[in-house]
């Protein structure tokens, strides 16, 4: 992906890949980080229709992984399977640009995803994660629950308590300088229930809040909200 002066982002992508096991990569040629998130189109609707959804999000749309934030310069890389299907790729919901649009055709090919040492077990509404080390690693990232679910880590300021974070996060009137370093996150992208992926994450040691922001795919509140809010070290 690129991006020009103004912040405009373009992504760009084959056309077409085959179905099945994949190997995608994200490389950022823009100035600040970005992600790859891929939504999964069926039948004729448009990307335009997709882009203008909120919640309830319909039957025809769904989160299909991709590739999760990745720093300028670098590549990231993700170990997924595409069902055949149209798909386009995009940033973050508020980001402004130009998506890539690809297909996943043909019989999926079959085979196992790569084992990862670190795992993050997302489900409805709490994480389970082990094996986490400082450092860039692989991470089987799964989703065992029914909603969408992403890991969303920010590093917390060395005076932050826990409770101060937990407050920060649930959007109850914070006040104060935030006590997490929000240019310092990581995140992956959403993937939908019972979906699971292994992906790249560049952990620097320290102590983090580990938080979902999605909502539900009938609407309601974020993630967070509903207990998907964790602190850990990583060490
Ligand atoms: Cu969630």
């Amino acid at each position: 992906m690129t991006e020009n002066a103004a912040g405009r982002f373009r992504y760009e992508a084959p056309r077409s890949v085959p179905a099945g096991l994949v190997e995608i990569r994200l490389r950022n040629d823009g100035a600040v980080p970005h992600k790859a998130q891929l939504w999964r189109i069926s039948g004729n609707r448009s990307v335009a229709q997709a882009q203008r959804t909120g919640r309830p999000l319909p039957d025809w749309l769904n989160t299909a992984g991709g590739v999760a934030l990745t720093e300028p310069g670098r590549t990231g890389t993700t170990v997924q399977t595409l069902a055949p299907g149209r798909y386009y790729v995009a940033g973050s919901g508020n980001e402004r640009g130009v998506v890539a649009q690809l297909r996943a055709t043909g019989t999926p090919t079959t085979g196992e995803l790569p084992r990862a040492a670190a795992r993050i077990n997302a489900y409805d509404f709490a994480f389970r994660v082990s094996g986490l080390r400082p450092g860039r690693q692989a991470v089987e990232f799964r989703n065992t629950g029914a909603e969408p679910h992403h890991a969303y880590f920010a590093p917390m300021r060395a005076a932050a308590t826990v409770a101060d974070a937990l407050r920060f996060f649930s959007g109850r009137g914070y006040v104060g300088p935030p006590p997490v370093d929000v240019d310092g996150t990581r995140e992956t992208v959403v993937i939908e229930g019972r979906e699971r992926q292994v992906t790249e994450l560049d952990l620097p040691a320290g102590r983090y809040a580990l938080v979902c922001f999605v909502r539900n795919r009938a609407g309601g509140p974020q993630h967070t909200e509903l207990g998907m809010f964790q602190a850990l070290t990583i060490r």
